[in-house]
């Protein structure tokens, strides 16, 4: 994550544009939208942004949120509820600063929020936090998960009810600084600048049965172009970046990722959780503000993307989210949404 670079200067000629959706709600804002159908309705899980009144720079420091709040909706285009807060960083024993892009899951009666937040020598971990009821709130368990390092969880549990995490994000989500398996504090600020080899991967492991730790390796999530190779360092346009997620169409896997400093939506199929995955194409363009960070459900037969843009603000870290509909065009791929109508 970073925030000041290029986009801003196309702010202006966005804002003579009009949006493809209105922001789903108003009196706070919200960004990273998570989100998943529980007992029969749409609960989101996202960031709560805030002006805490930090520059901006590339590390992402601006993004200062210090709790999450939970919304609902009966249907796409009912009420939005917001939940109020379903979990303070003062509540997360181990928390320093940031409370990133959270995720939720269930299991057996508990619902699960997976969020990334800087512990208290300002490295990123993933803790998880439980409730009975979808909308929290949330207790945090006293330490981050085991193993867990980056942001940006996206927790995917597959038909047979196993789940996966995805996770990680490079920048200022510091996952160029677990390179060599441990966090380095000198390491580098952006990826590894090694640009002619294979770009950082996002990572995958398989969840516990009790949903609280990793049950086995983390792995990279392979990313090949239809040639077999694995995408480059210098692909800005292509390679991941941050905000993954996970859907399944058709007993296919959909890995879904933001470019970051190039600001797109990509996707890549695979046949198992675990990948590798072949790179398929862009399927969303830049949103409105440096960052852009989605997910995919679906909800009485229709698919539906949210994400978030600047449209309330202008700024890049106080967000809105939004949905639209996503299609899966006869040959799988998906077709290409434009954030703005022509
Ligand atoms: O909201 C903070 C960060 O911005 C997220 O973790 C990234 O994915 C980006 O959207």
């Amino acid at each position: 994550i970073t925030g000041c670079l290029s986009i801003s200067q196309t702010f202006a000629q966005q804002k003579k544009q009009t949006y493809l959706a209105e922001p789903l709600i108003r009196s706070i804002y919200t960004a990273d939208p998570s989100a998943h159908v529980f007992n029969g309705k749409i609960y989101i899980y996202p960031s709560h942004d805030i002006d805490a009144g930090i520059p901006e720079n590339d590390n992402g420091d601006h993004f200062a949120m210090r709790d999450y709040h939970i919304l609902s909706m009966d249907k796409i285009g009912g009420k939005v509820t917001d939940h109020g807060v379903a979990i303070d960083i003062e509540d997360i024993p181990w928390a320093g600063r940031q409370l990133w892009a959270p995720d939720a899951a269930y299991k057996n009666g508990t619902y699960f929020l997976y969020f990334p937040v800087k512990d208290k020598s300002d490295v990123f971990h993933i803790g998880v936090a439980t409730s009975k009821n979808p909308a929290g709130p949330f207790k945090a368990q006293p330490r981050p998960i085991p193993g867990s390092f980056s942001i940006d969880p996206a927790v995917f549990t597959d038909t047979n009810g196993s789940s996966y995490m995805y996770f990680g994000g490079i920048w200022g989500g510091q996952l160029q600084r677990w390179a060599t398996g441990k966090y380095d504090a000198n390491g580098s600020k952006t990826d590894l600048g090694k640009d002619n080899e294979p770009a950082l991967s996002c990572k995958v492991v398989k969840m516990s049965k009790d949903m609280l730790h990793f049950d086995g390796k983390v792995k990279d999530v392979i990313i090949l172009d239809k040639q077999g190779k694995q995408l480059l360092t210098k692909d800005h346009d292509h390679r991941f970046f941050e905000g993954s997620w996970m859907h399944k169409y058709h007993g296919k896997y959909y890995f879904s990722y933001s470019t970051g400093d190039t600001h797109y939506l990509e996707y890549a199929i695979g046949d198992k959780p675990f990948g590798p995955f072949v790179y398929q194409g862009i399927f969303m363009k830049p949103v409105q503000g440096w960052t852009t960070h989605h997910s995919i459900v679906e909800f009485k037969g229709k698919w539906y993307i949210f994400y978030h843009d600047t449209e309330l603000s202008g700024k890049t870290h106080l967000r809105n989210i939004k949905v639209t509909e996503l299609h899966h065009n006869a040959d799988g791929s998906i077709a290409m949404i434009d954030p703005f109508k022509k």
